[in-house]
């Protein structure tokens, strides 16, 4: 049976609403939306889905094949089917408490394709707050994670390729901003650089908000940033992370960074490590989608916006 849905939790939710939740997905691919939402590139979600094979009661000694399957502990085969992807110990529990306990024996197939599911709806539920066109945009992180670079990208393809209006705020922390590299790539494409506030300015299509990276651990530095922050009121608030860096140093970064409350995540020197699971782990224990992705020191070149389909394509294809 087909089931569609905005979102693949929301498709998921009325399978499991119709056929229970044993009922086994088979596919789950985004499509068009069928609805007005086409003209302007709307998706949806469509999950093909069928109700589990009845179980017939067979007579069990305790020495039977049937025996032996039954009392396989298959919560530790998802399990281990999750770290076999490379997800951490968090990750791989989180992703298995949000699939709904079944009776029915799964193939590994039909077990995949649950997984998959299941990390496609806690990507989405991840995007909630990324707008579909930002227009205000502020990268957040710490010192040297890539910011400026990416803005350098992003702001090439805004200004070039979509013709957008555009403006840089290059703004200092308590340490100076020194992205000269940025204001002199802006300067090359005809693009404003402010470097002082200035709200009297009158609004652009595209606003790039451009700060030097800060330890949030340091309340002084954190106040003066939270202040510029609420002055700019980006729509699409990035937390920047290197993602060469080790996975613990990333998560710790998250957890500082999150009382900025930014809206998705923006991964750079994919060049040097572009690990999925690195990217789950990240998705999943911050609850914030990526927004996007930026590789390699070069401008313009490698701002890529690859969404939750093609990550777990990536994380499925490392088995
Ligand atoms: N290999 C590689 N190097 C990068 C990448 N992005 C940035 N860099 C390098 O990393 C260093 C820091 O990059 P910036 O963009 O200036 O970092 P930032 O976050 O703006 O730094 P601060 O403003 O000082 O916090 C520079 O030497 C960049 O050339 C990337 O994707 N790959
Ligand atoms: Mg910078």
């Amino acid at each position: 049976m087909l089931f569609k849905g905005h979102t693949a939790e929301e498709a998921l939710a009325k399978v499991h609403q119709s056929l229970g939740s044993s009922a086994i997905v088979v596919q789950l691919k985004r499509v068009p939306s069928a609805g007005i939402g086409r003209i302007w590139g709307a998706m949806e979600i469509e999950a093909w889905a069928q109700a589990p094979a009845p179980i017939i009661p067979t007579p069990i000694t305790s020495d039977s094949p049937v025996a032996r399957v039954r009392s396989a502990p298959k919560e530790a085969r998802t399990m281990e089917l999750l770290r076999s992807l490379g997800l951490n110990e968090d990750s791989a529990r989180k992703v298995h408490q949000s699939i709904p306990s079944s009776g029915a024996a799964l193939t590994n197939q039909e077990a995949c394709l649950q997984l998959g599911a299941a990390l496609l709806a806690a990507w989405d539920k991840g995007t909630k707050r990324i707008p579909k066109t930002p227009r205000r945009i502020a990268l957040i992180g710490a010192a040297g994670s890539g910011k400026s670079v990416a803005t350098a990208k992003w702001i090439t393809i805004e200004s070039l390729r979509h013709r957008h209006d555009c403006r840089i705020w290059c703004l200092d922390g308590i340490v100076a901003n020194s992205a000269e590299f940025l204001s002199q790539h802006a300067e090359l494409l005809g693009i404003p650089v402010e470097t002082t506030w200035n709200p009297g300015l009158p609004p652009c299509s595209r606003e790039f908000l451009d700060l030097p990276g800060w330890n949030p651990t340091d309340p002084d530095v954190s106040d003066r940033m939270a202040n510029l922050l609420d002055r700019f009121e980006p729509d699409c608030l990035l937390l920047t992370l290197n993602a060469a860096y080790e996975a613990s140093i990333l998560q710790n970064q998250v957890k500082q960074f999150m009382p900025f409350r930014p809206h998705g995540l923006l991964l750079t020197h994919l060049d040097e490590c572009g690990s999925p699971s690195k990217v789950w782990d990240l998705v999943l224990s911050s609850g914030i989608a990526l927004f996007g992705t930026s590789s390699g020191r070069f401008i313009p070149g490698g701002f890529d916006r690859t969404g939750g389909e093609a990550w777990m394509e990536r994380l499925f294809e490392q088995v």
